[in-house]
């Protein structure tokens, strides 16, 4: 198995969210592979390839390709020798895997609020997207910059509910889990422990490269949470080989822990049930309430497809029901019966059907 992933090519950014939680795990698992900045073409082959208009994509050295940063790590942390970062223990594999879900989903909105509605943050972001990723489209510079400076607005700001009513509710979700993830990372390490485990890689996505690089969500880090700040520069040199320590014990979730998944269960969990309704109905857009903020949205598949599979990993681990049922997550996890995303009908992941492409 190893001969079949070692010398693999990434394709991605290296100002991408996903990208980034994936290049902590294969940095961190020690997997040899050649980066591939990705420009307009290849981001074409690679939708071709994946089926996926999306990054990070992986190109295996025997011509496989495979998309989507979870079932990727899932893949390769079992394929790849080594201290796996998916925990054995079922109990913490369980909330890793709920967090990590959280963590990539739940705050990606307020990461590309902060990098596209704050313009020193756009007006970096755009230069670097039309100057790297777009350098082989044609056009001058002004002119990529301003394309994709309105892209990018239309698509993941006013697109994606973001209005002056929701502004400060969105804010505050990149506001609590810094205040959450501040404390943790005070008195240990990593998530769980000693070693950095799924949970940490999926909220290494927002934190290193939008809340940790983008100039206005930065300041607020060095402010508020030196320590989330020194976790992302452990995260990004940590290296399985050389850490010494070892996760909590096995059927322990840390009390610190809590806070986030009640948010999970107050939040994030009513957000998938609203928008897998509204996928069921063949909608577009829908409204959901959340604490008392009203976002309209749009129905997201990828999304009834995260709820199917949290579904399913909960049926897995009948032993999460205690605490799911504490921190309030349990009746909104059962609340949808059979999301029927279609997403992944084979169950290919991540080696998804080329050709399909669906974003
Ligand atoms: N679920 C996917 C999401 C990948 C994703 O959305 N990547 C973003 C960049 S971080 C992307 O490719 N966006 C394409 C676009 O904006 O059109 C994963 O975990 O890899």
């Amino acid at each position: 198995m190893p001969d079949s992933v070692a010398g693999m090519k990434v394709y991605g950014l290296d100002l991408s969210y996903f990208t980034g939680k994936f290049e902590a795990f294969i940095r961190y698992r020690e997997i040899p592979h050649q980066r591939i900045e990705l420009s307009a073409s290849s981001m074409r082959h690679v939708a071709r390839k994946t089926g996926l208009a999306q990054m990070p994509a992986v190109e295996l050295p025997d011509g496989r390709w495979m998309s989507d940063s979870t079932p990727m790590i899932e893949w390769l942390d079992a394929a790849w020798p080594g201290p796996a970062v998916i925990p054995a223990d079922p109990l913490q594999r369980f909330f890793s895997q709920l967090l990590e879900d959280y963590a990539d989903e739940w705050l990606w909105r307020p990461a590309l609020h902060y990098r596209w509605s704050y313009q020193p943050d756009a007006r970096l972001m755009s230069h670097r997207i039309a100057a790297e990723m777009l350098h082989d489209v044609p056009g001058p510079l002004w002119m990529r910059r301003a394309a994709i400076y309105r892209r990018q607005l239309r698509k993941y700001v006013h697109g994606d509910g973001i209005t002056a009513a929701t502004r400060a509710h969105v804010e505050s979700i990149y506001l609590r889990n810094l205040r959450w993830l501040d404390a943790i990372f005070a008195t240990r390490p990593f998530l769980l422990g000693a070693r950095p485990t799924l949970a940490d890689f999926g909220f290494f996505a927002s934190m290193f490269r939008h809340f940790g690089l983008d100039p206005t969500p930065a300041r607020i880090m060095r402010d508020a949470a030196p320590n989330v700040y020194e976790w992302l520069a452990r995260m990004w040199n940590a290296k399985a080989s050389r850490v010494d320590g070892d996760v909590l014990p096995a059927g322990t979730i840390p009390h610190d822990w809590h806070p986030i998944l009640i948010d999970a269960g107050r939040c994030y969990l009513p957000y998938l049930n609203a928008n897998a309704r509204a996928w069921r109905e063949g909608q577009k857009t829908f409204d959901v309430e959340i604490e008392g903020c009203r976002y309209h949205l749009p129905v997201h598949r990828y999304r009834v497809w995260c709820l199917e599979r949290l579904q399913a990993l909960y049926r897995a681990t009948p032993e999460a029901g205690a605490l799911l049922d504490d921190t309030g997550c349990l009746a909104a996890l059962r609340e949808t019966a059979s999301p029927a995303s279609g997403f992944d009908p084979e169950r290919r992941a991540p080696f998804f059907e080329a050709g399909r492409v669906w974003a």
